[in-house]
């Protein structure tokens, strides 16, 4: 038995190395091998010809990725931290200055529509790694470990042949290269950019060994700035800044992976325009002579008047709803400025995909985890299921079959890793619980079916920890003994039903009313919307979680 073990174990390792169809020959070869001293030897003989043999009619590894290298696409995912949808030339926005997105807009496919599964960073990212809902996948709240059971985009990638490689925020936890690694990932470069965890970051290394004024925190503000001046200017140099730096990086992995054997997938996570402010010259000043539209200001008692976790989410903390007019419009230049950088850098990246000559085959996705309030609502930041801070930027580029269209359908952030192992020619896993967008974004003969809503999720554990980080979970009593506010948004065309159990509704009309101001939950004459959309959650909830009532057949 134990030599057939160690044959079971041998073949496996023969057959890993020639490709599943050789397992039958690899077999064989090894048990030619195993009689008499002079069977033994001329078994050798045969399992080296063997060997050749296999060698010259399966795939090698060192041949397969020639093949590969023509059949199937690179992937490049860049991801900005907290910008909302409407940030973009492309998507209506005609004082911010994005040529290097809009480019890219117009010749791909650019979702106006796109929803992310939670207002908040890890929750959401997760999301787009696994194709699955917050509630599935569980990874719920910030500083949370990965459910070990769930595989993430470039684990399977990884495993069908890819090179992979991450630069700039992860936020995975523990915040660790080693945990990245673990997640797929052959080469990582970190830079989660919160204070205490500057110890991993790739970026403040490389900082302390290149900027000759390292000792300046990269968030500070610098000190000579005159009365009208955009007082978030940034104290360090932008080529020493997080950003630039997410570029460079990336154009190294484009360069290093563009030469490999293999395809590549590469994520390139830019920090900003994730608040605080800093905006490093000449960005700083890039519109000084824009007036941005504000929001309207919020008064404490409109902010009363919402459901009490999303009340508790706005006043915790230090509360900054009544921010004067005139540091609101240099927030909202700094952001604009902040997108501007990293336009920049998205363009010099996209010069280098041609350069590098894998243009013509490399996947182009953009997007981001969610957007930001900058104040609509009284809020600074997300974790909220209004516009601003659930509905982001999505652009698929691809031209050799993703055509140069908008598109205005609901589309979700799960719909993603479908959309890319598609195109990519790959298997969909079957935990996904997303919808592949490319019978619509392609010539496919699939048909599409739009969705006719979207979900969202958000257990607001700020509302509990007034904003520290401190999420200690207690199972069955929730965090430090509170329930989470499980709450739940589904939006279809016109309606968005946000549901706090225990703590209320709110039901917004979107076509009369788009900035959510006015909530109908409690009006007698929307009771049936209300219940309708009551029902869509519900539904979702029943089966979301099983992508099929049946499993897969064990062979196919
Ligand atoms: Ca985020």
């Amino acid at each position: 038995m134990k030599r057939f073990g160690d044959l079971d174990s041998r073949v496996a390792k023969l057959a890993q190395s020639f490709g599943p169809f050789c397992r039958k020959s690899a077999r064989l070869s090894l048990q030619t091998g195993r009689t008499s001293r002079y069977r033994h030897l001329a078994g050798k003989i045969l399992l080296i010809t063997g060997i050749v043999v296999l060698l010259s009619v399966c795939p090698t590894q060192g041949q397969q990725p020639e093949r590969a290298k023509d059949s199937r696409p690179n992937i490049l995912f860049i991801m900005t931290d907290q910008h909302r949808w409407d940030c973009l030339g492309a998507n209506g926005n005609s004082l911010i200055k994005t040529p290097e997105l809009d480019r890219l807009a117009k010749s791909g496919a650019n979702f106006t529509h796109c929803f992310v599964q939670a207002p908040v960073c890890v929750p959401s990212r997760v999301s787009f790694f696994t194709g699955r809902y917050p509630h599935s996948h569980r990874n719920r709240v910030n500083y949370t470990p990965l459910d070990r059971g769930e595989v993430l985009m470039q684990a399977r990638l990884k495993q069908a042949g890819y090179a992979t490689a991450s630069v700039g925020k992860l936020h995975y936890y523990p915040p660790t290269a080693q945990e990245a690694k673990r997640t797929g990932f052959d080469f990582v470069e970190l830079h989660d950019a919160v204070r205490p965890l500057d110890h991993y970051s790739d970026y403040v290394a490389w900082r302390k060994a290149y900027d000759p004024q390292s000792d300046i925190y990269y968030r500070a503000l610098a000190k000579d700035i005159p009365p009208g001046k955009n007082p978030f200017r940034q104290a360090i140099n932008e080529k020493y800044s997080e950003t630039t730096w997410v570029g460079e990086r990336t154009r190294h992995y484009i360069r290093q992976l563009a030469d490999g054997d293999k395809p590549f997938f590469l994520f390139s996570s830019f920090w900003k325009p994730h608040s605080p402010f800093e905006v490093p010259q000449p960005f700083d000043a890039m519109y000084d002579d824009v007036d941005i539209p504000l929001p309207k200001a919020t008064t404490l008692a409109e902010i009363q008047k919402l459901p009490l976790p999303l009340r508790l989410l706005i006043l915790r903390g230090h509360p900054v709803y009544d921010t004067d007019r005139e540091r609101l419009q240099w927030m909202y230049r700094s952001y604009y400025g902040a997108i501007s950088h990293i336009d920049r850098e998205i363009g010099l990246v996209m010069q280098t995909l041609k350069d590098a000559g894998v243009a013509e085959n490399t996947i182009v996705v953009f997007s981001s985890d969610h957007g930001d309030q900058l104040l609509e609502h009284g809020l600074q930041g997300k974790n909220c299921f209004f516009e601003s801070s659930v509905r982001v930027p999505l652009i698929v580029w691809y031209p050799p079959s993703v055509k140069a269209a908008q598109h205005n359908e609901l589309v979700e952030s799960v719909d993603v890793l479908p959309t890319l192992f598609e195109l990519a020619g790959l298997d969909e896993p079957y935990a996904n619980q997303g919808r592949s967008l490319v019978p619509l974004i392609t010539d496919s003969d699939r048909p599409y079916t739009p969705r006719e809503c979207v979900f969202s999720e958000n257990v607001i554990p700020e509302v509990i920890t007034s904003g520290r980080l401190d999420f200690a979970f207690i199972k069955g009593e929730g965090i430090k003994g509170v329930r989470h506010p499980d709450a739940k948004m589904v939006r279809t065309r016109r309606w968005k039903l946000n549901y706090y159990p225990g703590n209320g509704e709110e039901l917004y009309d979107l076509q009369n009313d788009p900035g959510e101001e006015t909530n109908l939950a409690d009006s007698p004459e929307h009771q049936q919307i209300v219940y309708e959309m009551k029902d869509r959650l519900l539904h979702w909830l029943s089966t979301a979680d099983e992508p099929d009532q049946i499993a897969p057949r064990w062979l196919r």
